[in-house]
């Protein structure tokens, strides 16, 4: 029985989960193995009349309670050798011995807090604040009743400090994400590996999308090896929240700002100008995109014909779902720049 350390003529006076009649320590042992609760035991030291030991198991042990544990000539007191045996550590977390006696630490995989690793963390801001972690990493966060694991870019890398969550990744040259695809306004996930690669080329679309709250979003665009980033400050339950019903709702970021994403090489027309999400012109075929502004020759937001964005679509060129296009008098000339976009959240 090493499992168990005895300490001869002790008693601790804390709250019984149970008390037993048994023959010897192996039943108590038993007694205290078989109830989840049971971290420490005391035995009586003399049999009584019925030739039994009393067995009291208990939910707490000397440590947490030494000015309850004392010398007492009626029984002997007994606790995990190794707390680390019972593999209290949940998520794949390491159990760590030796802090003071018999208490453990647990060394939680990143994504998890808690005494027990029991807590798993919702987004990359709650990993970055949880455990003041600024390396990024790949973690486990639990969307819903999904658990997945996304890489978490944190500090700042050209959106502001903290921990940003992933969301979309969208390739402009391909018609996954156009503007009239389905997946801006339903919640099923694209390629979640994607979620896991950072700023590469993989398309992705994570259920972050519809559960995770922001008061930011991150925007970035990479033509080429030049990536550029823009943040907003701007509040809501999901991305979902503000896309997914098709709905336009206004943004004023400003066309000037909406051109760094592209950089020196950006043109805009210079009329309409309006800018959000779901924004489009009123003529069917007009230039729209779900996160973008657009830009048209004539004064009204009609036959748009220049944009730049995500999830783009529309005249003069269709086929360019992330990036931007420009036409008849586009303050720095026609335009066809498809990006490779990121967008996440904080
Ligand atoms: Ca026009």
């Amino acid at each position: 029985m090493g499992l168990l350390k005895k300490e001869e003529l002790y008693y601790l006076n804390v709250p019984k989960l149970g008390t037993f009649a048994v023959y010897d320590l192996f039943d108590c042992t038993f007694e205290c193995l078989s109830n989840p609760l049971c971290l420490s035991i005391n035995l009586a030291s003399l049999r009584g009349a019925d030739g039994k030991l009393w067995c009291e198991l208990l939910s707490s042990d000397k440590h947490q309670n030494a000015n309850q544990y004392v010398a007492n000539r009626s029984s002997h007191h007994f606790s995990f050798q190794l707390p680390c045996s019972t593999a209290p550590c949940q998520n794949g977390g390491t159990c760590q011995g030796g802090h003071g006696g018999d208490a453990f630490k647990c060394l939680c995989h990143i994504g998890f807090v808690g005494k027990y690793c029991e807590k798993a963390l919702q987004s990359c801001k709650e990993v970055y604040d949880a455990q003041r972690s600024k390396v990024s990493q790949v973690a486990s966060l639990c969307f819903g009743s999904r658990q997945l694991s996304v890489f978490c870019h944190m500090g700042d890398f050209g959106c502001g400090d903290g921990g940003w969550t992933p969301v979309m990744k969208i390739n402009g040259s391909n018609e996954t994400f156009e503007y009239m695809s389905p997946y801006w306004e339903n919640t099923e996930e694209y390629r979640t590996q994607g979620g896991m690669t950072g700023f590469d080329s993989e398309q992705t679309k994570l259920p972050s999308y519809w559960n995770t709250p922001f008061n930011k979003i991150c925007l970035g665009m990479r033509i080429g090896d030049q990536t550029k980033f823009i943040f907003i400050n701007k509040s809501a339950s999901s991305l979902y929240s503000l896309i997914g019903d098709g709905k336009y709702r206004n943004l004023s970021v400003g066309r000037n700002k909406w051109k760094t994403l592209i950089g020196s090489q950006a043109s805009l027309q210079h009329n309409c100008n309006k800018e959000g999400f779901n924004v489009k012109c009123s003529s069917t075929g007009g230039s729209r995109a779900r996160i973008g502004i657009v830009g048209n020759n004539e004064q009204v937001c009609s036959s748009c014909d220049s944009r730049l964005g995500f999830g783009s679509w529309g005249m003069p060129i269709k086929a360019n779902a992330c990036g931007n296009v420009a036409k008849h008098g586009g303050d720095n000339g026609n335009k066809n720049l498809k990006a490779m976009g990121y967008i996440l959240v904080q």
